[in-house]
């Protein structure tokens, strides 16, 4: 599974400061210690913070200590154009996050999706919100694929993010995602991420909670996750579902993570 390192989001209180401080070592601190941790790539959001000018800022200070590929968060047009802008290597690389059938999207970010032909995530949003059913974000991610497909761009790149609810609001949210995950790959062949805290919201033991979600969502076949590599006990649920999927050949991973020290109980 691909692991979006979700760490450098300014929605966190202790890196919004270190962004609003220009703290570039612990910035870099951060971004290093993500991949180590085995992330593929880095989450960066500067939405709580001055957005355009810190996502340059951002941008340019992780590159300066890895190459790990960017995973650019923001609903802005023009942030996902500075921080392609500022993208050293191959900007094809970007995952831009995210489009939706939102109008603002569609005006502002799809045209850098199609430019670069990046991959990109897209929510299954529009313009009246996240819809409760399956069915109606099922008709989102064909309206999604629909016009990715009539402006040439390749699928395999795209990833629906069927957006998650929390159960503290109703509990059958878990189990409608999960429906989602095996539809939107039944019916579009396309890949899948999410992000994992949503679905905690408002409980306690949240990481628990996640951890567990996490577990049944690859089980459900998806392909990412947006999360904190620097727990060790969910990159343990990532080694240990992946081997009980087949994923792991010979048992390669989790044995060379059980030697390292790095799986948890
Ligand atoms: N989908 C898409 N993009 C997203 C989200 C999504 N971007 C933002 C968010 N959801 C994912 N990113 C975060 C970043 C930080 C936290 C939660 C989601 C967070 N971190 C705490 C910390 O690091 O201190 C706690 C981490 C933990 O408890 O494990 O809360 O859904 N497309």
């Amino acid at each position: 599974m691909l692991i979006i390192g979700e760490k450098l989001n300014s929605a966190i209180p202790s890196v919004r400061q270190i962004i609003q401080e220009k703290d570039a070592a612990a910035v870099q601190d951060l971004a290093v210690k993500q991949v180590q941790a085995g992330a593929h790539y880095l989450d960066v959001n500067t939405a709580h913070c001055n957005e355009i000018e810190d996502m340059e800022w951002l941008v340019r200070t992780v590159q300066e200590v890895t190459d790990a590929p960017l995973c650019v968060d923001s609903t802005s047009g023009e942030v996902i154009k500075k921080a392609l802008k500022n993208i050293k290597g191959e900007k094809s690389k970007v995952i831009i996050n995210s489009i939706s059938m939102e109008k603002n999207r569609l005006e502002e970010v799809l045209p850098l999706v199609l430019e670069y032909q990046c991959p990109a995530i897209g929510l299954t949003a529009d313009d009246n919100g996240i819809p409760k059913t399956v069915e109606d974000r099922l008709k989102i991610t064909e309206r999604l694929v629909e016009l990715l497909s009539k402006h040439g761009y390749n699928l395999e790149n795209l990833y629906i993010d069927p957006l998650v609810l929390p159960l503290a609001v109703s509990h059958t949210h878990a189990a409608t995602f999960f429906q989602c995950l095996t539809e939107i790959k039944r019916l579009f062949n396309v890949k899948t991420v999410s992000g994992l805290s949503n679905i905690s919201f408002n409980m306690p033991k949240r990481k628990l909670i996640n951890r567990y979600f996490l577990a049944i969502c690859m089980a459900h076949g998806m392909d990412a996750a947006i999360l904190d590599p620097l727990d060790s006990k969910i990159m343990t649920a990532v080694t240990t579902v992946e081997l009980l999927m087949g994923q792991d050949a010979f048992g390669k991973n989790f044995l060379k993570a059980y030697r390292k020290g790095l799986l948890a109980d």
